[in-house]
């Protein structure tokens, strides 16, 4: 574990388990208030815990707190978070000071949760799709900080690939570019969020997670930052492309009849999607955020058990 920091608030148990070299999982918060709607926001974040500690891992759902990093939330913080909704602050890195700053509160991307996480000593997160390079960037220049952070900070990402609102081959390239493996797990191709296949091939497919534990050890010996773990969603909780590829091109209509942009984008195709579905898209979300929770503790496991010749790795 780093030495104690002064602006991150570890949940006794966190710290517990950091300590005791035990695994511990990761887990994001604009998932749950800008993600998902309310009562569905606060069963899935939840039953996320549940998962992990079914498995043997403990959970550190991560947020900013009156302006304290938090790593592992109590029953009644996590409920204000899922309550507060999108009038929460949505906070990615470039949010963090402000709010620290401000003793402010906010729900933290994919990118500001793994900052937390690497401070808090945490190597594994779990989560449902990952911000990417958004259609029609090369006019928007909207490419989510969330592959940024992927370059920079040594924590493996698990998720059901990109979400699909997104440009996947853009991604791929950023993440290529940044040295970022992409790892398939029961794939050889990256899966799309609500479909299994994207067409795109992965890096390299790793089933056990052994071999990815050893695979984000050798990523971090040569000073690299993250990797992306990328699990399809389960078959039977997939949605057929055509509905997907529809509801998506017709949310992405209204956004830019709406004037929809930054950082609003995201949390406003996602609801856009799961009205346009019936809240088929909202199922096969929280069935594969699920599935990621599971098997982000599996690989929290192997890391733990992996010999750690030296401090950092
Ligand atoms: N995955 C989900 N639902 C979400 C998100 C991811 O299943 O709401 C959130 C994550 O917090 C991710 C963010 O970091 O969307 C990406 O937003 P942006 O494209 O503005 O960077
Ligand atoms: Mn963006």
């Amino acid at each position: 574990m780093p030495a104690p920091d002064a602006l991150l608030d570890l949940h006794p148990e966190v710290a517990t388990a950091g300590a005791e070299g035990r695994p511990v999982v990761a887990l994001e918060s604009t998932l749950v208030s800008h993600g998902m709607p309310w009562p569905q926001n606060l069963e899935t974040a939840r039953a996320l815990e549940d998962e992990v500690r079914a498995r043997g891992a403990v959970p550190a759902t991560c947020a900013v707190l009156d302006g304290r990093l938090c790593a592992g939330l109590a029953p009644a913080q996590l409920e204000a978070l899922a309550r507060g909704g999108p009038a929460l602050p949505k906070a990615s890195r470039r949010d963090l000071p402000l709010l620290l700053a401000r003793g402010a509160s906010g729900a933290t991307t994919v990118a500001a949760t793994m900052m937390i996480a690497a401070r808090a000593g945490i190597r594994v997160f779990a989560t449902g799709g990952i911000g990417g390079v958004h259609r029609g960037a090369p006019a928007s220049f909207d490419v989510s900080a969330d592959l940024l952070e992927l370059a920079r900070t040594p924590v493996a990402v698990v998720c059901a690939g990109p979400k699909a609102i997104l440009d996947l081959g853009l991604t791929l390239e950023v993440l290529e570019t940044h040295g970022v493996p992409v790892i398939g797990v029961g794939t050889d191709t990256l899966p799309a969020f609500w479909t299994r296949d994207s067409g795109f091939p992965v890096d390299a497919r790793l089933d056990e997670p052994a071999d990815i534990a050893r695979a984000m050890q050798a990523q971090w010996r040569l000073g690299g930052g993250g990797l992306l773990v990328t699990q399809p969603i389960a078959a039977e909780h997939a949605l057929p492309r055509a509905q997907v590829e529809a509801a998506i091109d017709q949310a992405l209509a209204d956004a830019r009849a709406q004037g929809v942009g930054g950082k609003a984008l995201t949390p406003f195709l996602l609801a856009r999607i799961a009205t346009l579905t019936g809240g088929d898209s909202l199922r096969g979300n929280i069935a594969l955020v699920r599935a990621n929770a599971r098997l982000a503790a599996a690989i929290a496991c192997a890391w733990a058990a992996l010999p750690h010749e030296d401090t950092a790795c």
